[in-house]
């Protein structure tokens, strides 16, 4: 059993684009730093990791003759704005649960960038005022039952399409993507930077890196200041999914990393790194980066290369997994 057996419904243009930081990388003066962009591997309402996660789900919805997609995520998700693409694109229709997540005083938060999208798209957008929780929420299975109750076939995909059996199975491919693009490129990522909440992201590419035959380290950067429940979550999603993928040994516990220290205290709210972080992305590279996630990998990233802690003769990739358009509800930054 390996990866291959898994059907794959395209949702993206293919394998997303690999590119040198040139400018960013002298600045910081160690080691070589990559991107490998999930912003822009999609057609789909600007795309993001969410979408590879589901070219892998939609297969099971499809076959299970569901007719909803219901989903949960903060205010500005950019996961139930994926799924709400995904949903059109497939021709189902979409129930979004978007809780009030993060505690921050943009009135128009719940009105533009992602959800704005959401609801163009013609998903069912259902405004919950409960906080952060990357578990299984009653609002949630309450929508569920919702669809069901008036007739209707849902397919239910928990937050950031992680608590599902086949949520990792989009990055253990993406591992096997980067593979084929060193090959291409000459060049080999000895370190992988990532951005983790709800986890699978990063847990599918440590389950599809640890079948290959080099090593390399895969830094999660955590991003909601919730270390053990996160770590926790990544490490079961790894070793569920390096289990489905066919990996013929156990994960140790040195291969499943979240680092913390850029997340600030909350979920959500930026800190002077994350946007220190992203104004050097835009300055240096053009590369917008967001408050709630990207900004605080790249944060990450910015530190270990410059602290050495990532060595200078290294080629580190940057996970790039979307993200921008919850900008537009932190207009009072960067004025
Ligand atoms: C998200 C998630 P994981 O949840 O798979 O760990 O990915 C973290 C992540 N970067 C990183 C971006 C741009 C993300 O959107 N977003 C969630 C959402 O609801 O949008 C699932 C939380």
């Amino acid at each position: 059993m390996g990866i291959a057996d898994f059907e794959r419904y395209p949702l993206t243009f293919g394998p997303s684009p690999v590119h040198p930081l040139q400018r960013l990388s002298a600045h910081l003066g160690g080691a070589t730093v990559w991107a490998k962009r999930e912003d822009v591997n999609s057609g789909l309402a600007f795309g993001g990791n969410k979408t590879r996660k589901l070219e892998y789900i939609v297969p099971d919805a499809i076959a299970q003759g569901a007719d909803t997609l219901v989903s949960i995520g903060g205010y500005q998700s950019n996961h139930t704005r994926q799924v709400a693409a995904v949903a059109a694109k497939i021709g189902m229709k979409a129930v979004l649960v978007q809780e009030n997540w993060v505690d921050w005083p943009d009135p128009l938060s719940d009105r533009v960038g992602n959800i704005q999208l959401s609801r163009i798209m013609g998903a069912d957008v259902r405004l919950d005022n409960s906080g952060f929780d990357i578990g299984i929420r009653d609002s949630w299975k309450n929508a569920i039952a919702d669809v069901e109750a008036s007739g209707g076939k849902p397919y239910a995909i928990p937050a950031g399409a992680s608590e599902h059996h086949l949520g990792g199975l989009g990055f253990a491919n993406w591992a096997y993507e980067v593979e084929v693009q060193e090959r291409e490129l000459g060049v080999f990522f000895d370190t992988i930077v990532v951005c983790t909440v709800t986890g699978s992201t990063h847990a599918g590419m440590i389950a599809g890196f640890a079948g290959q035959d080099r090593p390399r380290r895969v830094i999660g950067i955590d991003a909601s200041a919730t270390l053990e429940k996160t770590r926790d979550q990544v490490a079961r999603i790894a070793r569920h999914t390096a289990q489905l993928i066919g990996l013929e040994r156990e994960l140790r516990d040195d291969e499943i990393s979240v680092l913390e220290g850029w997340a600030g205290d909350l979920y959500g709210i930026p800190v002077d790194s994350t946007l220190e972080a992203i104004r050097l992305g835009g300055t240096l590279e053009g590369m917008i980066t967001d408050t709630v996630y990207e900004g605080k990998s790249l944060a990450g990233l910015i530190e270990l290369v410059s602290s050495r802690d990532i060595p200078a003769d290294s080629n580190v990739l940057y996970a790039h997994l979307g993200g921008q358009l919850s900008l537009n509800a932190y207009s009072g930054l960067f004025r």
